[in-house]
């Protein structure tokens, strides 16, 4: 069977954003594929957290995780810091990846413009991204459109590793969703959605209540010609909010320019904002039910025995290539 690894940082309440891009498609991959869902705590520790912040960031994922539809007797479900492979692995593909490719990346461009104080874990976060996807032998990493650039350094580096010390991993591909991969900032169209923005009317978070979700839809920066119709270029606005009704209702693009002809803006954001409401209303309700419950520790118990068991599988293979550690004198 296929395998698949995927990430999300608890580094705030899942957006929109997150949902429509990512775990949406994990849904609907786990049937199909071996899955592995991890949340990345690792990563997010790249820019400051606050620790009780973080703490409950990383239970609330893991419970959007099985409210959205994970299902663990099928995929995987595990916290990256609970399974120290991850770091080892990075470490090591550190020392295959130069600091000129890590430089490139958008994300540390953007993460590192205008800050004074930049962690080098910022810089090297990439390394522990390949890591992540590698030790699994990940045949598929679904994610949202901004992470193209670092899958295609993953598939660099494992090339890199096989060519230089032996062959041992798995070159892994992208898959992008045809709709939401880039849902995009409610109050700035031009930039995607993010859970870390510092403007909440930007974002929907998962666990928004009905009447915030429609105030923030209704503050939702559009244009001045009224007419609602897909134009990425001049239309950005109304042109995300197209795409995040299609993405909800499964309606086409198409067949919702046609039924708001002649409308006005008003209506097609109040009728957005209850496609949104009534996709998030059901997994609001089993959220409530999970994140205080004892469950949630037993399948994230039984998650990071399972991840440890495969990571650790390439991970010997993996120091082994690269001379790492000794091979046991046999015993006379
Ligand atoms: P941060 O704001 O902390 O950088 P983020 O909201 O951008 O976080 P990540 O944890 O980095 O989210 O991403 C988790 C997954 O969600 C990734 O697969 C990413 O591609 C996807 N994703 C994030 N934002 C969007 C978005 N606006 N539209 C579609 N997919 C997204
Ligand atoms: N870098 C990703 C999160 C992430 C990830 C991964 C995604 C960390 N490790 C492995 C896919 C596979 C992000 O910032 N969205």
């Amino acid at each position: 069977m296929e395998k698949i690894f995927s990430g999300i940082q608890p580094s705030g309440t899942l957006t929109l954003g997150n949902y429509l891009g990512a775990i949406k498609q994990f849904v609907e991959l786990q049937d199909e594929y071996e899955c592995y869902f991890c949340i990345v705590d690792e990563h997010a520790i790249t820019v400051p957290q606050d620790r009780l912040k973080l703490r409950n960031n990383i239970r609330s994922l893991a419970a959007l995780y099985l409210a959205s539809g994970i299902d663990p007797e099928k995929a995987t479900l595990f916290i990256q810091s609970e399974v120290p492979a991850h770091t080892q692995l990075g470490w090591m593909l550190q020392s295959i990846n130069y600091v000129g490719e890590l430089e490139r990346m958008t994300q540390y461009k953007d993460k590192s413009k205008g800050k004074e104080a930049v962690s080098s874990a910022l810089l090297t976060y990439p390394s522990l991204m390949a890591a992540d996807i590698l030790l699994y032998q990940s045949n598929i990493v679904p994610v949202g459109d901004d992470q193209k650039q670092h899958i295609e350094l993953t598939r660099d580096l494992a090339q890199r590793f096989n060519n230089r010390y032996n062959d041992i991993f798995t070159i892994p591909q992208i898959r992008i969703p045809k709709v939401g991969a880039r849902i995009m900032s409610l109050q700035d169209p031009t930039k995607k959605m993010s859970k870390s923005d510092e403007n909440v009317k930007a974002f929907i978070s998962m666990l928004d209540e009905p009447n915030r979700i429609e105030k923030k839809m209704k503050s939702a920066v559009t244009d001045s010609e009224g007419i609602v119709k897909y134009d990425k270029e001049n239309k950005p606005g109304i042109s995300n909010l197209l795409n995040i009704y299609s993405s909800c209702s499964g309606e086409s693009i198409e067949s919702l320019e046609m039924k708001y002809e002649g409308k006005g803006y008003g209506e097609f954001k109040q009728d957005v904002a209850n496609a949104v409401i009534s996709l998030l209303q059901p997994i609001q309700e089993k959220y409530a039910e999970l994140i205080d419950s004892d469950v949630l520790d037993d399948i994230l118990d039984q998650g990071a025995d399972k991840a440890s068991f495969q990571a650790n599988k390439t991970l010997r293979k993996a120091k082994k290539a690269m001379g790492l550690g000794r091979v046991k004198k046999k015993k006379k």
